[in-house]
């Protein structure tokens, strides 16, 4: 039996004596705005006005009300899904626990404090800032360079103390479901579950002690029962898990293992969703190299997805109706797996739920990022191990879970560490050897790599192109051209990124109009990275003439990074089986903010959540130009042949609607066609560009455009776009060639496709997926307003010659020596 304590609590600072309503799950953030202590963090420069919060402790009341059969129990415990971080818990003035991990459930035994009639519950949580301030004092640690220093020693999504795409705002409190547990006369625990493939066949074993039957119902809803606390299920025919692509479907058949039990009348039931499949990380040695290739039922996965960050500072207002909203953007953008970064929280089950369900591979950081772990603190070791035995044995069930993954980018972060070379020396005890035992003990299944990037061993060949997987950030943080990512044959990009701002409409919600300039107080706090908004300036006129309004920067702004990522997604998959994977950096945000993400805090698609649609989607064209030709590629992720249409043409910017060449192809299982060639010298390249159609069955699937000047150096023809608007359906229709079409009106939701470019003559219907409010506007390259004022190449020499970006430029922007076979 449950009692549950969530909803209506009280609290107060420690400081003071008077407590406040309070709401848990929350925290004292969220309290403090709703009892209107301070404005909401989010608005203006108000991060600044609220940083007295971190310095305070805070204790969280509640009083409830037990009779005397409930004290009858066996045992009583106090569950705590999750307590956020530092935290002595006191009922009825005892001491029953103290906490200092806010990765995992904590369960205390309170049967002896409590009492019939009034009970009240204390929680008191220590200033985090004040926790790592003191620990670094006893355990001096490396410098950080994101965020406040010293904050690996709380084990706390290390964001929260503030990252180059996030605010500090460090939050405290009962952050998860929180109830007493009552057992009369014998617990019913949750099954563990393992899933291992016998031939064709799977077999399913569960344990749960106290269950008297464990079942399991297949998707097609045959039910197989054993009785007993164990059982072992062979699914002969099995319903196999794939990813959405491959399966073609929206929803991946899951198999419900529960187990079931009595404790005196009360009927207590588990369920685990299972799915079956394997999944293989190869990382075998090729003519590149060696490999580095998620295998999925033994079919090659080329991996197109992104990064994801806790989606809210502050993430029990993160409910089921935005995570539905982000991971439509996740199959929008026809994604095939996420990243769970390692500087926030491991994945909630209800993210691995939909994943699950979706059919999106998870990649799984551990907890670690950017910086050096005190493991050698046994203490500290002994803490995390309960957070990995806690997690692994929560994920690894997922059918979604593709692979653990030790840390983010702590090796590559070694050089910073050298003069505290113990550091160094635990990171590779902890991540080659006491992590990856700690979690085989739970999940053997899973594949493994230390750390992301990861080279063949510890600190050797980290970030090379012949090995392991990539972070390249030659482009944004190194200031290298955009073309940087073509001379990089990653095996696999698992960050690369490019900032924006966010929507306009987002803009309007953290700024008023005197605001908008970006060297404005408010654009400042609500960029994290460091030069932030002048690199986006100076990567936008290398490719845009300059405009000045805030809504044009945000269009241009999103129009470069659009096709900034775009152009290195189709690189990359243009070479599938030497290069497997690109996932940008990032998929959301944390707040409403600049940063590299393709949805922003407020679920509003940038252009390259519209663009990732496009590049990733599993059967495409591609247009690769180089100096003297163009060529024309279709690529197939799929396992099996595709035959095609593909039609090209060389347009007139002002033209008729071009004449296309055509021709049918089959495109081989898991791999490219090049279908045409053309070379430069025959295209005008002032006048003209070049376009691609790829059909299947009559139905167009892709059309892709390329320019071979930069959009500066055009005369794009303004024409005229007739809009008509029919219900949901706005159909577009121009004489010219229209670079880059944004689509907007003032209601909510996003376009079934926008940020396109429309052919002379071509007419194009998108679907609003939401609400049409307002005139129906388009914005295009060639209607932004001129302006007089900035001097481009001063603008951009100015941002390049800071030390800073110098430095960036020279460490960010190497190309590793071409492989040499060993
Ligand atoms: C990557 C990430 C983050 C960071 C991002 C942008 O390396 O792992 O730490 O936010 O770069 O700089």
């Amino acid at each position: 039996m449950k009692k549950t304590l969530t909803g209506e609590w009280l609290f107060r600072a420690a400081d003071e004596k008077d407590y406040l309503p309070a709401v848990v799950p929350g925290c004292q953030f969220l309290d403090l705005m709703r009892n209107g202590v301070i404005p909401d963090p989010f608005v203006g420069v108000n991060e600044e006005k609220v940083q007295w919060v971190h310095e305070k402790d805070y204790v969280y009341r509640k009083t409830f009300v037990l009779g005397e059969s409930n004290l009858a129990a066996k045992a009583i415990d106090l569950v705590c899904e999750r307590l956020d971080t530092i935290a002595e818990i006191t009922l009825n003035g005892v001491t029953v626990g103290k906490v200092e991990n806010c990765h995992l459930m904590h369960v205390f035994d309170v049967k002896s404090p409590l009492r019939a009639g009034d009970n009240a519950l204390e929680i008191r949580f220590f200033s985090p800032k004040k926790y790592v301030e003191r620990k670094r004092k006893e355990t001096p640690t490396p410098p950080n360079s994101n965020g406040l220093d010293g904050i690996v020693h709380i084990r706390k999504p290390q964001c929260h103390f503030g990252w180059d795409w996030g605010p500090v705002l460090t939050p405290v409190g009962i952050d998860g479901d929180i109830y007493l547990d009552f057992v009369w006369e014998k617990r019913v625990e949750k099954p563990v579950v393992k899933v291992r493939k016998e031939g064709e066949a799977y077999v399913v074993e569960a344990e749960a002690s106290g269950a008297d039957e464990i079942r399991l119902t297949h998707p097609d809803g045959t039910i197989d029962r054993q009785t007993g606390e164990r059982a072992v299920f062979h699914v002969e025919k099995p319903a196999l898990w794939w990813i959405r692509e491959l399966s073609g479907k929206d929803e991946q058949p899951l198999y419900l293992l529960e187990a079931e039990g009595k404790d005196r009348e009360d009927r207590i039931v588990h369920g685990v969703k299972v799915g079956l499949r394997t999944i293989a990380l190869k990382r075998e040695k090729d003519k590149y190299g060696y490999n580095f290739q998620f295998v999925l039922n033994d079919v090659p996965v080329f991996a197109k997805g992104a990064n994801y960050i806790p989606p809210d500072c502050f993430m029990t207002r993160f409910d089921q109706r935005r995570l539905d909203d982000l991971m439509d953007a996740v199959t929008f953008g026809n994604m095939n797996m996420l990243r769970v970064w390692g500087g926030g929280y491991y994945a909630s089950d209800e993210l691995l739920d939909e994943c699950d369900r979706r059919g999106i591979l998870v990649w799984q950081d551990c907890m670690f990022a950017c910086q050096a772990y005190p493991f050698f603190d046994e203490g500290f070791q002994a803490n995390v191990l309960r957070e990995i035995a806690y997690n692994v044995g929560r994920i690894s069930t997922h059918p979604s879970l593709a692979l653990w993954c030790g840390n983010n980018e702590i090796e590559a972060m070694h050089l910073a560490w050298a003069v505290m070379h113990k550091y160094v020396q635990w990171t590779e005890k902890f991540f080659y050897h006491i992590l990856p035992e700690a979690i085989a003990a739970i999940d053997d299944q899973t594949p493994y790599i230390p750390g992301s990037p990861v080279g063949p061993a510890h600190n050797k060949d980290v970030d090379a192109d012949h090995v392991g997987d990539t972070h390249l950030w030659g482009v944004w943080h190194g200031l290298q051209p955009m073309t940087y990512y073509r001379k990089r044959m990653t095996r696999f990009c698992s960050e690369f990124g490019f900032e924006s701002l966010p929507a306009y409409k987002t803009v309007r919600r953290y700024a008023t109009p005197d605001e908008y300039a970006l060297s404005s107080p408010t654009q400042r706090t609500h960029q994290k990275c460091a030069g932030g908004n002048d690199k986006m300036l100076y990567y936008m006129l290398s490719r845009f003439r300059p405009v000045d309004t805030v809504e044009d920067i945000v269009y241009l702004s999103q129009a470069t990074q659009q096709t900034c990522i775009q152009d290195a997604v189709e690189h990359w998959r243009r070479h599938f089986g030497r290069c497997n994977g690109a996932m940008y950096w990032q998929l959301n945000d944390c707040w409403p903010t600049a940063s590299w993400s393709s949805y922003d805090y407020y679920g509003e698609y940038k252009a390259l959540q519209y663009a990732a649609r496009r590049f990733n989607a599993p059967l495409t064209a591609s247009i690769e130009d180089e100096k003297d030709k163009v060529r024309l590629i279709v690529i197939n992720d799929y396992p099996y042949a595709k035959t095609v249409d593909v039609a090209w043409c060389v347009f007139d910017l002002e033209g008729m609607f071009p004449t296309f060449l055509r021709k049918t192809c089959t495109v081989p299982p898991l791999g490219n066609l090049a279908v045409a060639e053309m070379a430069t010298a025959e295209i005008d390249e002032k006048r003209q560009g070049v376009a691609v159609r790829l059909y299947e069955n009559g139905a167009m699937l892709a059309q892709k455009t390329c320019l071979l000047r930069l959009e500066k150096k055009l005369k794009l023809p303004v024409g005229d776009i007739r809009i008509a608007v029919d219900g949901d359906n706005i159909t577009l229709h121009t004489d010219v060639y229209q670079r880059l079409v944004m689509i907007e009106d003032e209601g909510e939701g996003h376009y079934s496709d926008n940020f396109f470019d429309l052919l002379p003559g071509e007419t194009k219907t998108v679907r609003k997926i939401g609400t049409i409010e307002g005139d129906v506007r388009v914005k295009t390259v060639a209607t932004l307003p001129k302006s007089k004022k900035r001097d481009t190449v001063k603008t951009r020499l100015k941002v390049f010659l800071s030390a800073r970006n110098i430095a960036n430029a020279l460490y960010h922007g190497k190309v590793p020596k071409p492989y040499l076979e060993e």
